[in-house]
């Protein structure tokens, strides 16, 4: 049982929860009324956000889809509910109507009411909400709003790339030197192990930097490279996929007009620096993939990459990171097949060695060691690995050997879908999701599939009790990446929506969608370059703008990783101790725990956006909505 402590709280005007010294809000353990299940703690408002942040009334700033759903969130103290107002570009009033009291809301310390506009569906420019004599910021609606963010946040890769000069001409502003590709050391042409851990160098040219930092690792990179090739494998069995939208010249690549769709293009040079992270046959571990490479040492803020004067080394093999070959490389036998048969055949036959290699090493678990000079990624346990891989070469060989392995595996039929979602360390349900989507004669397939629509169940759930409409359901206490664990909740409710064509699933994506661009208790778009007030400064040793005025921003397209709970850099410590949920964000260079950008981040934001982006203006019949 749970006991709110009525005494210790009391609503300002704003809806902030005023709380008194040392008392505590909610008593842990049971539900309150309104479903709490975190406690608010004194303190919960940073003082940097306590003069307010923006316009009470929070909206997707980007825009709704035509016929989509259309909600709002206000931070009050009424009990009651209060009039609302849409206005339109000329500030004439085109709809009107009563604001839903929700509660005390725990992610964001605020009462809030939400606003349900849904039945407007007039398309323009410059819509504003207005509720007790505050304006929102300005929004679209229409059916084409997120045709350039679905380019934008696939062409984020191409700054990312490592070995290759960036041109200029393909991204204005953001043009650069080739990094890391010396010979020496400080280069990837010839890479040998930390404290000369092996008897060999290799040459991991290529991929793309991590994040702001320019390691590259193996089990990251993995579920980056997976989902942009998953994104084009949508195309193949979804309804409302639009292919052409990410082929061949979409993304103002090097490779734009080889024949071959930008988006596998993209992946590839990911995946070709995952093959080379391989040990060589003949050697100690053979089959096996190193589980990182990074420097030996932190580099400052800012060092672009060709800069980089540290040593460069690798890090020994992991099981997790082998497992992420063998999936990777299963999927890429089947994607690259049409295109470029040799790449294929040379994945599935990495994917095969790598699958062997970890099956006869299953717990050589990575460290999370990070030496001092990159992240750890340390990963313990590997059955959802080992499912996610087996799960791929199934969909890709149909041998009886992954069938009985998936069959086996308790992965197969546990219930998978956490609060939180998949990220890098948690991958069981990549694999699941590709069994119910990609084409194969599984035996249970039709299980597996209603299993994806449980999970989507779950999810929507969620979104329909959040008074921010969002997958998300930690209450008070966000992750590391939070942004990318929702959006991934996300892709479950649009595979759920896929497969069922029920409507409900993929508006609950649309909803997810409003928070990600402004719908926060933030008044933030979490993406550079879309909504009125973006995120921009995100950590990163090149798009270091903040610290010198003569380098880029991040690129339109960027997604930040959003609120962080941790507060494990500097910055946070300083002025977010204590932070309730959504408040936990600074849009800082330096604050790296919730303003860091990563190649896995933008994955799912790519997949989500271009789901979003199929749905053109979400037409449906009105019963089903
Ligand atoms: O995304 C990672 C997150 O899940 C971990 O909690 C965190 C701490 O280990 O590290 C994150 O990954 C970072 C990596 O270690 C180094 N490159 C930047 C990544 C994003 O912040």
């Amino acid at each position: 049982m749970r006991t709110a402590v009525t005494a210790a709280t009391a609503l300002t005007a704003t809806g902030l929860l005023a709380i008194a010294p040392g008392a505590t809000a909610f008593a842990a353990e049971p539900a309150n009324s309104s479903g709490l299940s975190a406690n608010v703690q004194p303190g919960a408002v940073p003082e940097m956000y306590k003069s307010g942040t923006g316009p009470r009334v929070r909206v997707n700033q980007v825009g709704y889809l035509t016929n989509g759903p259309k909600n709002a969130t206000f931070t009050t103290g009424a009990e009651k509910g209060l009039p609302w107002q849409l206005k339109d570009a000329k500030g004439k009033v085109v709809a009107s109507g009563t604001t839903t009291p929700q509660g005390p809301d725990a992610a964001s310390a605020h009462s809030v009411h939400t606003i349900d506009f849904s039945k407007y569906a007039t398309p323009g420019k410059g819509y504003k909400l207005v509720v007790d004599g505050e304006t929102s910021h300005p929004f679209a609606i229409g059916d084409k709003l997120y045709d350039n963010l679905r380019q934008d946040a696939l062409r984020f890769y191409y700054t990312q790339r490592s070995g290759i000069a960036i041109d200029d001409k393909l991204r204005p502003g953001y043009g650069r030197p080739a990094g890391h590709v010396s010979q020496g050391e400080t280069g990837d042409l010839a890479v040998g192990c930390v404290n000369n851990g092996c008897d060999y160098k290799l040459n991991v040219k290529g991929g793309w930097y991590d994040a702001g930092d320019q390691g590259k690792y193996v089990v990251n990179g993995g579920i980056s490279a997976f989902q942009l090739m998953n994104q084009f494998e949508r195309s193949k069995t979804a309804k409302t996929a639009q292919a052409a939208k990410m082929g061949d010249g979409t993304l103002a690549i090097p490779e734009s007009k080889n024949k071959v769709p930008d988006i596998l293009d993209e992946a590839r040079w990911e995946q070709e620096f995952l093959l080379s992270m391989q040990v060589p046959d003949g050697k100690q571990n053979a089959g096996m993939a190193h589980h990182k490479m990074h420097d030996e040492s932190w580099t400052a803020l800012p060092t672009l990459p060709h800069q980089d004067t540290k040593k460069r080394v690798l890090y020994p093999p992991s099981t997790a990171a082998t497992l992420n070959l063998a999936a990777t490389g299963a999927q890429a036998a089947r994607v690259f097949t049409p295109y470029d048969k040799k790449f294929a055949e040379k994945n599935l036959a990495a994917a095969k060695k790598a699958w062997a290699a970890a099956k006869a090493n299953p717990n050589m678990a990575a460290s999370g060691d990070s030496g001092s000079g990159g992240g750890g990624y340390g990963d313990w346990s590997t059955q959802d690995e080992f499912y996610w891989a087996a799960a791929e070469l199934y969909l890709t060989t149909g041998d009886k050997e992954y069938a009985d392995y998936l069959q086996n595996s308790p992965l197969h039929k546990d219930a998978i879908w956490s609060d939180t979602g998949f990220d890098w360390g948690n991958v069981a349900q990549l694999g699941r999701l590709d069994l119910a989507t990609v084409p194969s004669k599984l035996a249970d397939r039709d299980r597996v599939r209603k299993s994806v629509v449980e999970g989507a169940d779950k999810y929507l759930a969620m979104v329909q009790k959040n008074p921010w409409g969002m997958p998300y359901a930690v209450s008070d206490r966000y992750n590391w990446g939070s942004n990318a664990q929702i959006l991934n909740n996300m892709v479950v409710l649009a595979t759920g929506f896929d497969i069922t064509g029920d409507v409900k699933y993929r508006d609950a994506v649309l909803q997810g969608m409003d928070y990600i661009l402004g719908r926060n208790v933030l008044n933030r778009s979490y993406v550079t370059g879309f909504g009125t007030s973006y995120s921009v400064n995100q950590h990163s040793r090149w798009y270091a703008k903040q610290l010198d005025k003569k380098l880029p921003p991040p690129p339109v397209g960027t997604l930040a990783g959003g609120p962080n709970s941790g507060n494990e850099d500097d910055l946070a410590k300083k002025q977010l101790a204590g932070c309730v949920g959504q408040y936990c964000y600074l849009d800082d260079i330096m604050a790296f725990a919730s303003n860091e950008l990563t190649i896995n981040w933008n994955a799912p934001l790519a997949w989500v956006t271009a789901f979003v982006a199929d749905q053109k203006g979400a037409s449906a019949p009105a019963d089903q909505r």
